[in-house]
C-alpha cells in the first residue's frame, strides 16, 4: 500500500496548530531546568503518561500548565524553530501558526517577548528551510471581551508580525457572540478572521462564527454534519474547515476515529483540511494525522489529493503563491 508514502510526500499547508501545543515534554523539562521551575512530574515520560484526556477542558488544564515554562524570547524562538523544522520534514510548505498571548501576558511575559521570538523563528525557517509561515493571534474565549480588547491593544505595535486573529480555549458556554465587538475592530484593522467552532460546541456556534464574527475559516467545525442547512452553506461558500483528527480522537469528540465526520464533510463538497492542533499532546504531527485518519476511514488517494489542494485553497497566502502550489 503506497498511500502512507503519498500522504507523507505530498506538499501541504498546515493551518491549525497552536505553537504552545508543540511543546514536547522533553523541551518542557529543558526549559523548566533553564528557569529553575519545578514541574509536578518525575520526568518527561511521566508527563507524557499524564496526556490522557476525557474532554477539551481536561486537556486545556495541562496545556496551560505546560506553557508556564515559556519565559524568554529565546524560549519562544526555540519552540517555533522546532515546530517549523519538523513541519518542513513532513513536506509542509506553508504553516499558519496560532499563539495564545494571554497565556503568557497573564504570567508577566511581555507581548513583545512572545511575538519577537516566534517571528524570528519564522523568518529564519523561510531563509534556511524554504518553509513559509505566518502567525495568527488567538483570544482565549473563557476570558472576557474586555481582556481580548486589551490583548489586541498590546499586540498592535506588532501589527505587521501577524496576519489574523482567532478564538480558542473552552468552547461550551463561550459562544462567538461574546466577542462580536472585538472581532469587528479586528476586521477594521484588516486582520484575517478565524474561530474555533463546532469542536465540542453546537452547530449554532458555527453559524455565529460566520454571521457575527465573519470568520473566513472555521477551526474544527466537525459538528456541522448535524445541521444540513449549515453543510449546504459551508459547501456553497467554500468556507474552509481546519479539521484535526488526532485531537478529536484524544479529546473524545468521536467515539472512534473510524466514525470521524471528515469523510462526510468531503462528500458534502466542503473545503476540509487536515491539521495537527496540539501535536505534542495529541500523539502526532500533521502526517500522523493524515495516516491515522486514512487508516481508520479508508479514504483513498483521490481524497489525499483533495485535502492537500484544500489546504492551499484555504490558506491566507496571496493568489500568486496559491497558483504556484495548486
Ligand atoms: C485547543 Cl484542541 C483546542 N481547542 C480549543 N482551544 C485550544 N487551544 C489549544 N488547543
Ligand atoms: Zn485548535
Amino acid at each position: 500500500d503506497r498511500l502512507p508514502a503519498l500522504l507523507a510526500a505530498m506538499p501541504k499547508a498546515e493551518l491549525h496548530m497552536h505553537i504552545e501545543g508543540s511543546l514536547e515534554p522533553e523541551m518542557a523539562f529543558a526549559l523548566a531546568a533553564r528557569h529553575g521551575i519545578a514541574l509536578p512530574y518525575a520526568d518527561s515520560a511521566a508527563l507524557r503518561r499524564a496526556y490522557a484526556f476525557g474532554d477539551l477542558q481536561s486537556f486545556l488544564d495541562l496545556y496551560y500548565q505546560g506553557a508556564a515554562v515559556l519565559r524568554t524570547e529565546q524560549d519562544f524562538y526555540e519552540l517555533a524553530r522546532a515546530y517549523l523544522a519538523r513541519a518542513a520534514t513532513e513536506n509542509v510548505v506553508h504553516a499558519e501558526i496560532f499563539f495564545d498571548p494571554q497565556t503568557h501576558t497573564a504570567r508577566g511575559v511581555p507581548m513583545a517577548t512572545v511575538i519577537r521570538g516566534l517571528a524570528r523563528a519564522g523568518d529564519e525557517a523561510r531563509r534556511e528551510r524554504g518553509i513559509s509561515s505566518a502567525l495568527i493571534l488567538c483570544f482565549l474565549r473563557h476570558l472576557s471581551e474586555r481582556e481580548a480588547f486589551e490583548t489586541l491593544e498590546q499586540a498592535l505595535p506588532f501589527r505587521d508580525a501577524f496576519i489574523g486573529v482567532g478564538l480558542d480555549s473552552s468552547e461550551r458556554g463561550h459562544p462567538p457572540e461574546k466577542f462580536a465587538r472585538v472581532f469587528a475592530r479586528c476586521r477594521e484593522l484588516d486582520l484575517h478572521i478565524v474561530a474555533h467552532a463546532g469542536e465540542e460546541g453546537p452547530p449554532a456556534y458555527i453559524w455565529a462564527a460566520l454571521d457575527v464574527l465573519k470568520a473566513e475559516r472555521i477551526d474544527h467545525g466537525v459538528q456541522a454534519v448535524h445541521d444540513a442547512a449549515l453543510m449546504q452553506r459551508l459547501a456553497r461558500e467554500r468556507v474552509p474547515l481546519t479539521v484535526c483528527p488526532l485531537s478529536n480522537q484524544k479529546l473524545q469528540v468521536f467515539p472512534d476515529l473510524a466514525r470521524h465526520s471528515l469523510p462526510q464533510l468531503l462528500a458534502g463538497g466542503l473545503c476540509a483540511t487536515v491539521n495537527s492542533d496540539d501535536p505534542a499532546y495529541f500523539g502526532g504531527y500533521v502526517n500522523a494525522n493524515f495516516q491515522a485518519l486514512f487508516a481508520a476511514t479508508g479514504l483513498d488517494a483521490q481524497a489525499a489529493w483533495q485535502l492537500a489542494a484544500n489546504s492551499f485553497e484555504a490558506s491566507f497566502v496571496d493568489a500568486s503563491a496559491k497558483q504556484r502550489w495548486l
